[in-house]
């Protein structure tokens, strides 16, 4: 059975130029875009998005960072596509946690400048697709 995902290219990918890098891994893991989008993040959005970790310590630099330039926010289907994006992905700490091979493992240095996200679960990603892209249906 097929799911979807929201991935993001954070602002530090798109600077970096490695939005085409995401896309290619993404493709060649056999996963399907079904909505592509670059957009400018509002304090509104940034809260929403990021609001399981309201009351952490890093949340204001991570609210300042996701809007600090525009991203790249896509729709990911396929089979288990919440868990495979999150293994393209590599763990939160592109050094102490992502395998090389993965996104964050190759291309990452710290934690906040991670490239990528990818929702959690399937609960996330459900919560987070109505977030960005209301108008998509299921
Ligand atoms: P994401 O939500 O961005 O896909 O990342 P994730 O699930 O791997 O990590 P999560 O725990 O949800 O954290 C969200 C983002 O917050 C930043 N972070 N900074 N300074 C810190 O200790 C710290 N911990 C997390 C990272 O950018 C992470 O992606
Ligand atoms: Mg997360």
């Amino acid at each position: 059975m097929s799911e979807r995902t929201l991935v993001l290219v954070k602002p530090d990918g798109v600077e970096r130029g490695l939005v085409g890098e995401v896309i290619s891994r993404i493709e060649r893991k056999g996963l399907k875009l079904v909505a592509l989008e670059m957009r400018q993040v509002d304090q509104q959005l940034a809260e929403q998005h990021y609001a399981e970790h309201d009351g952490k310590p890093f949340f204001g630099s991570l609210l300042e960072f996701i809007m600090s330039g525009p991203v790249v926010a896509a729709v990911v289907e396929g089979p288990k596509a919440v868990a495979a994006f999150r293994q393209l992905a590599g763990g939160t700490d592109p050094v102490e946690k992502a395998e090389a091979g993965s996104l964050r493992g190759d291309y990452g240095l710290e934690v906040q400048y991670n490239l990528v996200h990818g929702s959690d679960s399937a609960e996330s990603a459900e919560r987070e697709l109505k977030l960005w892209f209301p108008d998509l249906s299921a």
